[in-house]
């Protein structure tokens, strides 16, 4: 269960309430339920993939702590922490990650680089992802809410095998961003070339 889940290491100032706390400040209550279901994916995967659970649980309410921000602080992040500059050409849906783990990184205290860069590649993916990166990605992917066409194919498949997940949803994602003509952010495409040849006919 996770309310009985406490954390004992240092990846945040505080327990997992004071938490949950300050990320409800930031979101709407749709938005709230969402990162606490993501959560609760990200410590299901983490049980099955050996990875650090306190680490899924945080990153998994963080992942999207900046969504409902403005787009004034972002740019303003972008300016202040000295981003790549080229991240001003895109908009909320990839600066809620990348520039989101900022935020998170300067307003909560986070500083574990696995956990910082878990939110940084929520949206994109990465061509290289550590185990908890995965987790991330695909948890907020396949959480139980999620509900699109071959969503308990990638349900199966995750819980099979994370990465195989991974190439699922970097495929499927960039086959809709071109199909609805959408702007693809050159790291989904990588993350699409990382990932997919490695794992045909998913
Ligand atoms: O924040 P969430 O809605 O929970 O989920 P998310 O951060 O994975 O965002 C999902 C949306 O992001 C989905 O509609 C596809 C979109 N997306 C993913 N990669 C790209 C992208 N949108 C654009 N424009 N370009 C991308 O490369
Ligand atoms: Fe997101
Ligand atoms: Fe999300």
């Amino acid at each position: 269960m996770v309310t009985e889940l406490e954390y004992k290491e240092n990846f945040f100032a505080g327990t997992r309430q004071d938490l949950l706390d300050r990320i409800e400040t930031q979101l709407k209550p749709k938005r709230f339920k969402h990162v606490q279901r993501v959560e609760a994916t990200a410590i299901e995967l983490a049980r099955e993939n050996g990875v650090d659970v306190e680490k899924a649980s945080i990153a998994g309410l963080t992942h999207d702590y900046a969504k409902q921000r403005p787009d004034e602080d972002f740019i303003q992040a972008i300016h202040d922490y000295r981003l790549n500059p080229g991240l001003l050409d895109y908009g909320n849906a990839i600066w809620h990650g990348v520039v989101g783990a900022e935020l998170v990184k300067r307003e909560l205290g986070i500083t574990d680089e696995d956990i910082l860069n878990a939110i940084r590649h929520h949206t994109t993916g990465a061509v290289y992802m550590t185990p908890l990166e995965q987790i991330v990605y695909m948890a907020d992917y396949i959480e139980p809410a999620r509900d699109f066409p071959g969503v308990e194919e990638a349900r199966q498949i995750t819980h099979h095998d994370l990465a195989t997940g991974v190439a699922f949803q970097a495929k499927h994602t960039l086959a809709y961003l071109v199909d609805k003509d959408k702007p693809v952010y050159p790291k989904s495409i990588d993350t699409y070339n990382a990932w997919v040849p490695e794992h045909p006919g998913i």
